[in-house]
């Protein structure tokens, strides 16, 4: 059968996400200290003991990677495994995980694209001073960068300084914040912001300073959000949970600074965190390289009509706008704000309009609650429509001058959720375990593995 391929450009970069929390296991081997996503998240629920167990299947995990085809995987370092205690002395067994992981990958074809902080935080730190509320955190982490930089000098060339600082830096679960107070927890995460901000541009300098030829940037969950409707009530909403939900993280990695609605918010609701002298010269003086996106569904906001508060769900809720319902998008269990294709169009294009950034894909999947079926395979054509309609919305921006250079699902196999465990999955390729029986963690390759093998191999999507 002849097929019309879509090509996307020589050398774009197909890729498949994970982070090291949620797919390594091996929680408390080979040195590495607690984490502050170690822990239990309730009855019945995985963890992150043994996750994925990537600690011991890592060799068999790139043999799948490179059949598949993968040009880069997006991976995570855990930062307790390299530094497990507030020595900040690099943990010669956890180096050496990592060496060898990154080794086989290289020896395979596939670059690691490495992200420094994906949510896990180590939990000595915590401990000693209370993590991220803390500047000490910020000499902790480029002490930290400082040793991943050098010691993978050559061999990783593309790294993330933080995954999705929304989350990283708002849930109690990855910053160890004990915090009750809504209104104390949230001013707390704005400062614990702000220092990751300033971590993460000593980091950009860092890098560029240690290996000039290496590229770094920050990942964020992007928010498209939608107005409720076109009054202009509800479209200054939408704009202003862009703002709060996104962009004032965003400012600050590539500018430098928070927008001025931003900050006069931030100082309305008595949040704006406390700076020191110099910290204009840090934020201004380096930048990123590119940014990745992470996208999953759009949001929806409309006029605030009620008191803001800061006791509901999601944390970051709570300023001049509220969330709510969109009817146009269809909803699954675990998608529940809608799958939205064009949303990604529409989030990447704002956000090379704002930023004039190269992008990556660094995180887009569809979650579903799967098992083996009968004749030992996973059947997963929602998944593959998932990814061929996202894929479509990439290759339109490609086509009109948008600079995309890669592209990487969530995940590449089967990763412990924060909150669902292993009730929800992304992987394109399945781990045969349950929320409360590890098994083996044997992988069986889903049908969009074959089917995603097919697009790389064609570079392009078949029509
Ligand atoms: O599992 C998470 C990941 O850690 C960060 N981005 C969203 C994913 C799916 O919920």
């Amino acid at each position: 059968m002849n097929q019309t391929i879509h090509h996307f450009p020589e050398g774009f970069l197909w890729g498949a996400s994970t982070s090291a929390f949620q797919v390594e296991g091996g929680y408390n081997e080979g040195g590495k200290g607690p984490a502050t996503t170690d822990g239990s998240v309730g009855p019945g629920i995985a963890d992150t003991k043994v996750a994925a167990d990537h600690y011991h299947h890592w060799k068999e995990d790139v043999d799948l990677m490179a059949e598949l085809g993968l040009k880069v995987y997006r991976m995570g370092f855990a930062w307790s495994r390299i530094m497990p205690d507030t020595s900040c002395t690099p943990n010669p067994e956890g180096l050496a995980f990592y060496d060898q992981l990154i080794d086989y990958l290289l020896e395979k074809g596939i670059e690691p694209f490495v992200t420094l902080y994906h949510f896990e935080c180590p939990q000595a730190l915590v401990d000693a001073f209370g993590g991220w509320k803390d500047r000490r955190m910020i000499d902790a982490y480029v002490k930290y960068a400082e040793v991943c930089f050098t010691h993978f000098k050559g061999r990783v060339k593309r790294w993330v300084t933080v995954n999705e600082q929304l989350i990283a830096t708002a849930a109690a679960r990855n910053t160890g914040d004990t915090e009750t107070d809504p209104r104390r927890r949230q001013k707390n995460t704005y400062q614990m912001s702000y220092h990751v901000s300033l971590a993460e541009h000593k980091a950009f300098a860092l890098l560029h300073q240690i290996d000039p030829e290496a590229q770094i940037g920050p990942v964020c969950a992007m928010q498209v959000i939608y107005p409720a409707s076109s009054r202009s009530a509800d479209v200054l909403a939408a704009m202003n949970a862009e703002e709060m939900m996104q962009n004032y993280m965003l400012d600050i990695s590539v500018r430098g600074e928070y927008s001025p609605y931003a900050a006069s918010y931030l100082r309305r609701e008595n949040f704006y965190p406390e700076t020191a002298p110099g910290d204009d010269i840090i934020l201004k003086s380096s930048g990123p390289d590119f940014i990745g996106v992470n996208y999953y569904f759009s949001d929806c906001a409309k006029e605030r009509t009620e008191p803001i508060r800061f006791d509901r769900f999601p944390p970051w809720s709570g300023g001049d706008f509220q969330l709510c319902d969109n009817p146009y998008v269809t909803k699954t269990e675990w998608m529940d704000r809608g799958i939205d294709p064009l949303g990604l169009q529409i989030g990447m294009r704002k956000m090379y309009d704002r930023y004039r950034l190269p992008m990556i894909v660094t995180e887009n999947g569809m979650a579903y609650s799967e098992v083996i079926g009968e004749d030992g395979c996973v059947h997963d054509p929602y998944r593959i429509d998932y990814i061929t309609r996202h894929l479509e919305q990439i290759q339109v921006l490609i086509d009109e001058g948008y600079p995309i250079f890669g592209y990487c699902p969530w995940s590449f196999v089967d990763v412990v959720s924060s909150h669902q465990g292993f009730a929800k999955r992304y992987g394109l390729v399945y781990v045969n375990r349950t929320d409360t029986d590890v098994k083996t963690c044997a992988r069986v390759k889903k049908d969009s593995f074959y089917w995603y093998q097919q697009v790389i191999a064609n570079n392009g999507l078949p029509e």
